[in-house]
């Protein structure tokens, strides 16, 4: 089994999404600087203000540094905090997909096209229409169709969003009443819209029943990551406040998904996120943690290891801590 490996060391990495393109593995990661701003709940701290996407043709083996791919100072409608990204290609064209907070200090999604999957990346003059809250992941189905999961409680603002509309004063739902979810929606042939109203992602516990807001050990918190494996669909997610990387499988791209266990137990720092690829006959955990940095929360590095499964496939857990 391969060690854990931190991937780049001249600047700090965080939130990698990582697809094969043209046989290589291009990693999208948030690019987080020292902003001197105080940690809180809001995420304040996470002030970052570009992405570099970074690309190897083996695992083992030397990460390209591509250089800038997006500034925010680019992006007309650009208030702060360029938080985790993901790529998709199609037709020849890549798409990235990122949130940032507008001039009103709100969240959306934004996206961003470039000819080539390291960029640079040329962003629209607007958001996508309905977008809300952060982390955005884009899923390819094997029948083509394309999906984004997206949504991450505290600084990222769900929780100031029921039935897609903003309310009047956010708030988590009473321990007893089922956890905010992701969400879904299926995108547009163009790339550059929702193709539906999103829908919420139902995770399930054992006994068929929707996980409940006290359920930190489980709940989605943020992060979000889909991939299929043996035909079912594994969205993966962390638990935020509990630090944890967990997933559910369902039959579908929408759900619901029934909890499986966890990927990766905490590591040093309060931020966990990943995502999940098959790369020449394995397959690999890309995540981020704060070691390299002494243990600041804001200051996060990217590193892989693989990831396994049993024969009924539920994913082997990995130890977070296991430096
Ligand atoms: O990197 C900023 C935020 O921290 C991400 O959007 C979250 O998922 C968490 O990793």
């Amino acid at each position: 089994m391969m060690k854990k490996r931190y991937l780049v060391e001249h600047m700090y990495t965080a939130d990698p999404a990582v697809h094969v393109f043209n046989g290589k593995l291009f990693i999208y990661p948030s690019h987080d600087v020292e902003s001197g701003i105080p940690e809180n709940d809001l995420g304040d701290h996470f002030d970052m203000r570009d992405y570099h996407v970074f690309s190897m043709e083996d695992i083992e083996g030397e990460v390209t540094d591509h250089g800038v791919a997006l500034d925010v100072k680019d992006i007309p409608w650009a208030g702060r905090q360029l938080w985790d990204s993901d790529c998709a290609c199609k037709n020849g064209k890549y798409y990235l997909y990122f949130p940032l907070k507008d001039k009103t200090d709100i969240f959306r999604i934004g996206v961003a096209v470039s000819d080539k999957p390291e960029g640079l990346f040329v962003p629209q003059d607007a958001p996508m229409k309905g977008s809300y809250s952060i982390d955005p992941c884009v899923f390819e189905d094997e029948d083509g169709a394309f999906y984004m999961y997206f949504g991450g409680l505290w600084g990222g603002q769900l929780q100031r969003y029921r039935n897609n509309k903003a309310i009047e004063c956010g708030h988590e739902p009473k321990d007893y009443e089922p956890a905010l979810p992701s969400r879904v929606v299926k995108l547009n042939d163009n790339m550059l819209e929702f193709g539906e109203e999103p829908k919420e992602v139902v995770i399930l516990d054992e006994n068929g029943d929707v996980l409940k807001a006290s359920d930190h050990d489980r709940r989605f918190f943020e992060a979000s990551w889909m991939h299929k494996y043996q035909g079912k669909y594994y969205f993966s997610y962390s638990t935020g406040n509990t630090h944890r990387l967990c997933y559910a499988v369902g039959d579908n791209p929408y759900g619901p998904f029934t909890y499986r266990g966890v990927i990766l137990t905490p590591v040093v720092g309060w931020t966990t996120h990943h995502s999940i690829v098959e790369f020449k006959g394995k397959w690999y955990l890309f995540h981020h943690d704060s070691v390299p940095s002494g243990g600041k929360t804001w200051l996060r590095s990217m590193k892989v290891v693989e990831m396994k499964y049993d024969e009924s496939g539920n994913i082997i857990t990995i130890d977070g801590s296991d430096e």
